[in-house]
């Protein structure tokens, strides 16, 4: 027997130590016991970390939405699969039950078909929060085309960008958004993508806010009535476990960003498993995570964690701050929420508003609290758990990224006793290390280092679309054999890890990961700047926020400073995002450079962090003298 549910520490402790003595055996046997597979695998796993190659369940077949779907139907066709809250609090919510999900995944599946895609075809989600954008990342699934979800808050070149780098032949999208009292005008978005977009042929538009949209002849086409004029039967596409399900892109620190790919069957098995155990989900449970489903929180947790567990999951179109600072505990009275899951930032955020917000509202129903995206510090943390949770449901703050698909280190909820800010213990299946500078792993507790992963488990990304070779450099070849996930983290005296952040030139600002490089490629693009540099800076907020060093041309010269401010931050949000705007910029003669031409960020961060006392050693410094100018001139 599997131990798919674990819900003591005693149980975890004697499962973690199977999962790490025999994994292949740990891993079958949850596979073969909680899924359904068309055919069984060969070998369970086959891998390299040198090459790197990672196969699971290699020769396996199945169809990941049959088993998020399909064999829910007999035993609860009528439970709600998706609940879908509005922005606006007085629109009624949906509940879309499993039966009515099984049509409107396969009226989508055809509609993708007819418009001539094919299994391994790449398609571009650019979607806000409604159901479309759940039920076409399902039908995508269904037929084996690879989505590609672009998370609807990037800006057009941003979202060209991804496009391009993976070939889509068509984007769904719709005719804008709601966000709070705002709207936002997506189509047009995609439009100005599109003029550097020659391989797509068709665009398919959802109708939500129901705006005057042009519509491009012979490209653009409304979604509704294609879906309506669709069979309701669509044969699952039977897949190998090693098909890529989907490509989803995050920052790196240099180049463009990294389209991660990941694979059917053992991203499914991993999401499905840590869903069930981090968040205790009980059948009638209803469980929100408030991420986008353009993030992997949202595609893991949203979608294919809870659905391949029959759960009902909440998707959230609005904002937490609309219409007032209230709107999350409203949702969680109105629906009866038992499991809720969100950002530190957003924790942040809702902690500076006044109690009242909170209290008006009955949260009994909540069980578990979890976080993700970047370290909780200790005062969200005991507010959340003050507050929210009452001090009865414990908070599992849950490390992972992008690459690992699903949740790596994280408390068992009700067995691993919690600790403010620690992440705690590995999940089964994942054996960490924390690596010293010399590539030594460093044994025992009281320790910290560098955070790498030795085995691997059925989720990590296969590769970078398009560069394997840009895999292997950045993940596996820091350190001999082993995942290098970029983090710093310590191991504390009973073997609870706490992850400390970045140890590369990826900020994390509101729980988003921006790499410095792009953003300095935008600034630089300012006719006016000769050179820029980025760093992060601690915000009570976002966690970090954006500080810019910036050298001006002499054509900048004399020019208006809060005036040059804004237009530097207008090229960023063209280029990139809203998201990745400088809290702070800093006009200046020079940046300190080492002899070899290398931006010294660690001396900026300091000056940015308020934090000059010892700057550490600074003889490598090629121009010592603008470090003073630059600390004269902080903001
Ligand atoms: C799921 C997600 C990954 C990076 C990761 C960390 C940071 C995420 C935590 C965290 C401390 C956490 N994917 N991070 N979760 N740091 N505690 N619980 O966020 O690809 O967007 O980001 O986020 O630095 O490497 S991601």
């Amino acid at each position: 027997m599997s131990n798919y549910h674990i819900k003591h520490l005693e149980e975890y402790y004697q499962v973690y130590r199977k999962s790490v003595r025999n994994p292949e055996v740990f891993w079958e046997e949850i596979a073969e016991e909680h899924f359904v597979w068309r055919k069984r695998w060969n070998k369970v796993l086959d891998w390299d970390f040198s090459k790197p190659e990672i196969k699971w369940f290699e020769g396996a077949k199945l169809n990941i939405t049959e088993n998020c779907i399909d064999r829910h139907l007999r035993t609860k066709g009528d439970k709600t699969a998706i609940l879908f809250e509005p922005n606006d609090p007085s629109e009624a919510a949906e509940h879309i039950t499993y039966n009515q999900l099984y049509k409107r995944v396969n009226q989508f599946a055809n509609v993708l078909k007819e418009q001539g895609i094919k299994k391994g075809d790449r398609v571009c989600i650019y979607l806000p929060m409604i159901p479309e954008l759940a039920i076409s990342v399902l039908a995508c699934a269904r037929i084996g085309a690879i989505h590609s979800v672009v998370f609807a808050g990037f800006s057009a070149t941003a979202l060209a960008t991804r496009i391009n780098d993976c070939d889509c032949k068509i984007v769904l999208t719709s005719d804008g958004s709601y966000r709070g009292a705002k709207t936002i005008d997506l189509k047009g978005i995609v439009d100005t993508a599109l003029e550097q977009c020659p391989g797509v042929k068709t665009t398919l538009v959802a109708k939500r806010i129901n705006s005057d949209i042009s519509m491009k002849e012979g490209r653009d086409k409304w979604l509704q009535p294609l879906l309506d004029a669709a069979s309701t039967e669509c044969a699952p596409e039977i897949m190998d476990a090693e098909d890529p399900l989907f490509i989803l892109y995050t920052s790196g620190s240099t180049g463009k960003p990294k389209g991660m790919v990941h694979t059917t069957g053992g991203y499914m098995v991993y999401t499905a498993y840590t869903f069930k155990n981090v968040f205790q989900y009980k059948e009638n449970d209803i469980y929100w995570c408030t991420a986008d489903i353009g993030w992997i929180t949202g595609h893991s947790y949203i979608v294919y964690g809870p659905l391949a567990n029959g759960a009902t999951t909440v998707m959230f179109e609005g904002v937490p701050t609309y219409p007032d600072w209230g709107r999350f505990w409203e949702i969680v009275e109105k629906h009866k929420i038992n499991q809720f899951y969100t950002a530190p930032t957003a924790i942040r955020a809702l902690a500076k508003e006044k109690l009242d917000f909170v209290d008006k509202y009955d949260l009994s129903s909540l069980k578990v609290l979890g976080t993700v995206g970047e370290p909780i510090n200790e005062e969200a943390w005991h507010w959340y758990n003050d507050n929210i949770g009452k001090k009865k449901s414990p908070i599992v703050d849950t490390w992972w990224q992008t690459e690992t698909g699903g949740i790596m280190i994280t408390p068992i909820p009700f067995a691993t006793p919690t600790k403010p800010t620690y992440a705690t213990l590995p999940f089964p299946g994942i054996q960490p290390a924390l690596m010293d500078e010399n590539g030594q792993e460093i044994k025992g507790n009281q320790v910290d280092g560098r955070l790498c992963i030795k085995f691997p488990w059925p989720a990590i990304a296969r590769t970078i679309w398009g560069n394997h070779k840009r895999y292997r450099e950045t993940y596996f070849s820091t350190f001999k054999n082993q995942y290098f996930t970029g983090d710093g983290a310590l191991r504390d005296e009973v073997g609870y890890y706490r992850i400390t952040g970045r140890v590369d030139d990826v900020i994390i600002v509101s729980g988003h990961n921006l790499g410095t490089a792009p953003i300095e490629d935008a600034i630089n693009e300012h006719q006016a700047v000769a050179e820029s540099a980025i760093v992060g800076f601690p915000h009570d907020i976002k966690g970090n926020a954006l500080y810019g060093y910036v050298i001006l041309k002499e054509t900048g010269e004399g020019r208006d400073h809060d005036n040059l401010r804004k237009e530097i931050n207008q090229i960023i949000t063209e280029r990139i995002g809203a998201i990745a705007k400088l809290d702070k910029i800093q006009f200046t003669n020079g940046l300190p450079k080492t002899r070899s031409g290398k931006i010294m960020r660690r001396i900026l961060r300091k000056i940015a962090c308020k934090d000059t006392g010892n700057l550490g050693d600074t003889s490598t410094l090629l121009n010592p003298e603008v470090v003073q100018e630059i600390m004269d001139n902080v903001l």
